[in-house]
């Protein structure tokens, strides 16, 4: 473990607190939602809300992990010698990523078959991604963790190119009160997630070890925060305006 200073612990502290609370809000907020939109955006509402209960879930035993590898003592931080364990977070994104692109796929109600079809291509692809990932965070020497970060960069650009090109042209077929917001949507999901490469890129900085360890565990709530709550009550916009239009009989919530 690098040494960091009481602030740099505080801060991150304070992060994973904040996030284990969001998203935990979040989820319930996303699951008491489905009463307000039709049934077909039902899943869509509950697969968001299961994907922040589960990122809830892991920021705790992140959080407990964090105060399990630092303890204070005669005022100074020291290491406790447990290790910090980073698996937690990618087991989270091996389970919450493909379920991301699956509820966007799920809002935008294409047919079974593109629904299918493209829900297989882009889950598949999202694990491959955090599969290959994950041997270069835990690397100690950078090489390794730049062999790894470029071989889960093949399946990220898949999924990006997946995004905009088979996407679009079922986002053209959208109605137009929410071609936007499901544009908007995909827009936030690309750029959110390419900050966790930008993230992985840290311990090429000539930051002190301290400095690395703090940036990269807060670039990756910040952008899990992102990700996950903001996406997810994106999500629970369209559905709630498509439903309105689709269901007209439905008693919407206006949103
Ligand atoms: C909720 C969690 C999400 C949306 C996580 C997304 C993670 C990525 C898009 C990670 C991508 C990576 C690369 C493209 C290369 C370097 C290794 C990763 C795993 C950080």
């Amino acid at each position: 473990m690098d040494i960091i200073t009481g602030a740099q612990y505080s801060l991150v502290y304070n992060a994973f607190s904040f996030t284990f609370a969001t998203m935990a809000a979040t989820t319930i907020f996303l699951w008491l939602g489905r009463s307000q939109v039709g049934p077909a955006y039902k899943t869509a509402l509950t697969i968001s809300g299961l994907v922040c209960a589960i990122a809830a879930y892991h920021y705790y035993r992140i959080f407990e992990s964090w105060q399990d590898a630092y303890e204070l003592k005669d005022g100074v931080l020291v290491v406790t010698g447990i290790a910090f364990n980073d698996a937690y977070r990618y087991v989270d994104w091996l389970l919450t990523v493909p379920l991301l692109l699956i509820e966007l796929i799920l809002v935008m109600r294409l047919t079974q078959a593109e629904t299918t079809s493209k829900c297989l291509r882009l889950g598949f692809a999202a694990a491959l991604m955090i599969i290959l990932g994950y041997p270069g965070e835990i690397a100690s020497d950078n090489t390794t963790r730049a062999i790894w970060g470029t071989l889960s960069s093949i399946p990220f650009l898949y999924i990006v190119w997946e995004l905009f090109k088979g996407l679009g042209e079922s986002i053209e077929r959208q109605p137009e009160s929410v071609r936007k917001l499901v544009k908007d949507a995909r827009l936030i999901t690309f750029g959110s997630w390419g900050f966790y490469p930008i993230v992985y890129m840290i311990p090429y900085t000539n930051l002190g070890g301290g400095s690395v360890e703090t940036a990269v565990q807060i670039g990756y709530t910040i952008a899990d925060l992102i990700a996950k709550a903001g996406v997810g009550v994106l999500i629970y916009v369209i559905a709630v305006r498509k439903s309105a239009i689709e269901y007209p009989d439905i008693d919407h919530q206006r949103a």
